[in-house]
């Protein structure tokens, strides 16, 4: 059994429990409250000292980041293969999680803390916010994080993030349009798993924009077949909290004129 601290809106944790789930494996949840700091305490830092969500716990094993995890488990647990079998598509699945690591995890990152984490902090005092800025270890982290909350979606961070967002659906597009379904090889693998957490938050955060029929009819076709697999219900479906919802789409239709106008001028 597994034992996955993650949590429910991360999307590192997103793509290890889609991975889980298309493998048919059951884990247990230790939900890690990251608004709220805990991935930030000693306990949790003994297990990741970079304090970030996913961890998988497996037979004595303490695993970090997401890609590894999810190629652990592949290997591990073979029934279900996640990796394609030949070489050249076997590189291109790691590329397009490289790209996603490279670029789009901190794209994602900026966007979802510009409108949606940052109303929420500012909810708390200060000198809460403050302390939980200090005690992320990434000094790289930090300082956007500050300019984020500092200057919400005016922030010099954002459009350059929205244009990268742009950029990876353009070669989304691309590859899936060569009568190509899915982004690695001849059937869904870890490379499609990997990119569809931060597609789906380009649609959550507001960017769905980016990513109509219209712009990138492949890309739109891929995420409704992605959509319907068996395993959105345990890895993600099941994570929704009507509640939260109903405050993320506040904000979201709060941020979304200052969204369109970025989108317009990005790219
Ligand atoms: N490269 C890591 C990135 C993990 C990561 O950044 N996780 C985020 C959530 S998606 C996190 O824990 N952030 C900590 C924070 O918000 O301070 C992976 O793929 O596992």
């Amino acid at each position: 059994m597994f034992t996955l601290h993650h949590s429910p809106f991360s999307v590192a944790s997103q793509k290890v429990r889609l991975a889980l789930a298309e493998k048919q494996l059951e884990w247990n949840d230790r939900i890690v409250d990251l608004l709220g700091g805990e991935h930030l305490s000693e306990t949790f830092r003994r297990l990741n000292a970079r304090a970030e969500v996913p961890v998988l716990e497996h037979e004595g094993l303490v695993l970090t980041e997401s890609w590894f995890i999810c190629e652990y488990l592949d290997e591990a647990f073979p029934q279900v293969p996640l990796m394609p079998v030949a070489p050249a598509d076997r590189y291109a699945a790691r590329q397009w999680n490289h790209w996603i690591d490279r670029e789009l995890h901190h794209a994602s990152g900026v966007v979802t803390w510009a409108v949606l984490a940052r109303p929420l902090l500012m909810q708390q005092s200060p000198g809460t916010v403050s302390g939980l800025l200090q005690a992320i270890p990434d000094e790289s982290v930090r300082a956007w994080r500050r300019s984020v909350l500092e200057h919400g979606l005016d922030a010099p961070e954002l459009k350059r993030c929205i244009d990268r967002y742009r950029a990876f659906f353009a070669r989304m597009e691309a590859q899936l349009g060569d009568a190509h379904a899915w982004l690695a090889g001849p059937s869904c693998s870890l490379a499609d798993l990997a990119a569809l957490p931060y597609v789906m938050r380009a649609e959550h955060v507001g960017l769905g924009g980016l990513m109509s029929f219209e712009a990138h009819p492949n890309v739109r076709a891929w995420y409704m077949r992605m959509l319907t697999r068996p395993s959105m219900q345990p890895s993600f479906v099941r994570y929704l909290d009507p509640q939260l919802q109903e405050v993320m789409t506040s904000l979201v239709v709060a941020a979304q004129p200052k969204l369109e106008q970025l989108m317009r001028q990005a790219g």
